[in-house]
């Protein structure tokens, strides 16, 4: 048995510079903290992050209570318990909850507690973590994701309206993960060059994840060109593939879509898709619909779903009960996995299994307000999800996680697979 004797909780700043949650676990092994990261575009479904409204403190954003309710609710519980009963613990803070949405604690108190619980398991158990979680998970761990980089940030990341919120190179041509953030880190300093050049000094002030926001270049097709001319200028021509996440629940009105002056139904944004991927390399497109817009998420499908990856990220919010509607009526092909729309580990590992079970692609990914927390890119290792969004390669909160993955890679050595375009193959098998 290894003990939890210390449990505690304190109000830190995040990578937008608002209060989120950090906890210390403490048991024989030492130290173990986790924090918990913030959406900007965050899904309705989503389970609730508590804050204090208290407008004199940190606009309204503090999140004292939530550190209250870590250390006067869960703490007497959960100390003393063993910190390797993973399922265990997370169901207790479950049941301290009561609610369907995690309302009463808010996920920002239960999940910092199930990352640092999980974190001192992996040390009492003397693994590394992503080895920990994959022993939870069931699987050998060797899987070092693709990465999916952000770089142009537009819609609310980069304080814009009725705009696509996130343009990703994948490098899928590279034979490593070492390869393939080199081949992105190259590219995406020949495109500030090129934006630059082009559009002056303020086209690479960067957004929320890293990615250039040039406010000059508002049409999706203008952003892939220059994306695949700087790709193209960094030699990786062909090697490289586009991923794209509109978060179309952010220009969602009454049942219309708003890009720039435009507007779409459901089919004619179904349609634009369509045409985009004749002409780009695209191979997974996220929320191109919006939340709860069902109907067309199932036309995009039929559409596009046996040639590109169609991810839901509000649409699931790494809900088993939503993904389970998903995968009858088969809304996607894939769940976008984060830790903190569902509250805990034990969920979000099972979300990722439902994923898999049905053959679908599951990719986990960060927020657009992160921590230096490297959990996910663990958590990615872990699961063989093969796939993780976690920004521009720029700025430490993105970078964290990079970094954690390359020392994983060269941790594995020669068990390490590095998918490339085979990506969706499922690893588990
Ligand atoms: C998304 C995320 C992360 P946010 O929409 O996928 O990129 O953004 O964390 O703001 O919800
Ligand atoms: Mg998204």
């Amino acid at each position: 048995m290894t003990e939890i004797l210390q449990l505690k909780a304190r109000e830190v700043l995040d990578s937008r510079g608002n209060p989120t949650v950090e906890v210390d676990v403490i048991t024989k092994d030492g130290l173990f903290r986790a924090m918990t990261p913030s959406g900007a575009s965050a899904g309705q479904h989503e389970a609730i992050e508590l804050r204090d409204n208290d407008k004199k403190r940190y606009l309204g954003k503090g999140t004292l209570n939530a550190v209250k309710h870590v250390n006067q609710v869960i703490a007497p519980k959960i100390i003393g318990m063993d910190c390797k009963y993973q399922e265990t613990l997370d169901n207790v803070m479950m049941k301290l909850d009561g609610t369907e949405n995690k309302e009463k604690l808010g996920a920002n108190s239960i999940l910092p507690v199930s990352m640092a619980i999980a974190k001192a398991g992996a040390a009492a158990k003397e693994l590394p973590l992503y080895g920990y979680i994959a022993e939870l998970f069931g699987v050998l761990p060797q899987v070092i994701p693709v990465p999916m980089c952000n770089v142009i940030n537009g819609g609310k990341h980069a304080g814009q309206e009725n705009s696509i919120q996130e343009h990703m190179l994948m490098p899928t041509g590279a034979k490593t993960f070492h390869e393939g953030i080199r081949m992105i880190s190259e590219s995406y300093h020949h495109l500030s060059k090129i934006l630059k050049e082009t559009y002056g000094a303020a086209s690479i002030l960067i957004g929320d994840e890293g990615g250039f926001a040039p406010q000059e270049i508002t049409s999706v097709t203008d952003r892939f060109d220059i994306m695949l001319k700087a790709v193209d200028n960094a030699g990786y021509d062909g090697k490289m593939k586009i991923a794209l996440d509109p978060a179309s629940s952010e220009f969602f009105y009454d049942g219309t879509y708003k890009i720039g002056k435009k507007s779409f139904s459901g089919g004619e944004l179904v349609d634009f898709y369509v045409d985009l991927c004749k002409t780009y390399p695209i191979i997974s497109i996220e929320d191109g619909l919006a939340e709860d817009d069902w109907d067309s998420w199932v036309e995009i499908t039929k559409k596009l779903g046996t040639k590109i990856q169609i991810v839901g990220d509000d649409l699931f919010v790494t809900n088993t009960a939503r993904i389970k509607k998903g995968i009858e009526i088969q809304a996607a092909n894939s769940v976008l996995i984060k830790l903190n729309q569902i509250g805990t580990l034990t969920e979000t590992l099972d979300a990722i299994k439902m994923a898999h079970d049905a053959g679908w692609t599951a990719v986990v990914s960060h927020r657009s307000g992160e921590t230096e927390d490297t959990f996910i890119a663990d958590l990615v290792v872990g699961t063989s999800a093969g796939q993780i969004k976690t920004g521009a390669p720029a700025r430490s909160d993105r970078n964290a996680k990079y970094n954690q993955l390359l020392r994983i890679e060269e941790e594995l050595g020669e068990e390490a697979e590095y998918p490339g375009i085979d990506f969706r193959v499922d690893h588990l098998a």
